[in-house]
């Protein structure tokens, strides 16, 4: 079996090293621009974080793209033929790794340490009530990433409820009652730009915004105007749009706003290896493609 790995900006000899660790007899080529016609023509499937442009009509054999990431988007691909088969890593650890950092953001929040960082860079020790956090929290999205995050948040005492677009209640219902919002949605022609002006406006006086899903899923420009207009207090967004957010962003210096580089988990190598050749293994015995995305909702 040959395995295109696309896996960049990670460098693609992270991966070939741990999955020939594993699996030898699998050839292994890296994805380059320069790469011939003829050593594409019999790849037989592509690993990736995202499809390079116009690679997937360069893949005649290929019927399988396993994505290093939990989230799928970026290989979903218009000219992918409709016959090729998607799959993604699910990754627990991932999945609690990305829960402690919204933990953090979200009690970061909720027992104001901003305001007390600005004290002490302004030496002054004015103590306020502060009473244990029980805030309302909605968290958008209630897969693997969702569930888990959900777990977390309640264990500390927050008050969560899950909301998918199956959830009996609306959406601007559930942000409305929810003075912290967390986004863990896949990111779909459906859900692409929905915290919005409409949505930011829906929420509290005060609401807080965390995003540890895809930029996109943010219209940021109506982001910056709720924070700076004192509607939200401000918001943590580990993804952004255009990754890695250029320096002259506006976001980097709105007050209230933290931007972390995607960082809040991702699968780890191990893990991606292990699961990449069980899936391998699986399709060479003829059972199911584990973890297999359903292309018309993409996720
Ligand atoms: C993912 C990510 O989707 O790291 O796994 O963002």
């Amino acid at each position: 079996m040959k395995v295109l790995l696309a896996t960049q900006p990670t460098p693609a000899a992270v991966f070939i090293d741990a999955i020939r660790a594993r699996a030898p007899e699998l050839e292994l080529v890296e994805y380059r621009s320069s790469l011939s016609d003829a050593a594409l023509a019999d790849v037989d499937v592509v690993l990736a974080w995202q499809m390079p442009p116009g690679l997937p009509s360069r893949l005649p054999r290929a019927g399988w793209v396993c994505s290093v990431a939990a989230g799928v988007e970026k290989l979903l691909a218009p000219d992918l033929a409709p016959h090729v088969r998607v799959s993604r890593i699910v990754d627990r650890e991932q999945a609690a790794g990305i829960a402690q950092f919204v933990v953090a953001m979200a009690l970061r929040h909720a027992r104001s340490l901003e305001l007390y960082e600005a004290q002490q860079r302004a030496r002054d020790w004015t103590r306020r009530p502060l009473s244990i956090a029980r805030h309302p929290v909605a968290v958008l999205g209630t897969g693997a990433m969702g569930g888990e995050i959900a777990v977390w948040l309640e264990r500390c005492g927050l008050v969560v409820r899950g909301w998918n677009r199956r959830s009996p209640d609306s959406f601007e219902t559930m942000l409305a009652a929810s003075e912290i919002v967390v986004c863990a949605l896949p990111l779909t022609s459906e859900t692409e730009g929905l915290l919005d002006a409409r949505a930011f406006a829906a929420m509290p006086r005060g609401g807080y915004v965390i995003n540890v899903a895809r930029g996109a899923h943010i219209v940021e420009a109506d982001l910056i105007a709720a924070v700076r207009s004192g509607h939200l207090s401000g918001a943590a967004l580990d993804v952004q749009r255009k990754e890695p957010l250029p320096s002259d962003d506006p976001l980097w210096s709105v007050p209230g706003i933290t931007i972390t580089p995607h960082i809040a988990a991702q699968p780890s190598t191990e893990t991606i290896a292990d699961q990449f050749v069980a899936s391998v293994r699986a399709l060479g015995r003829g059972e199911t493609l584990p973890n297999e995305v359903d292309r018309s909702r993409g996720y």
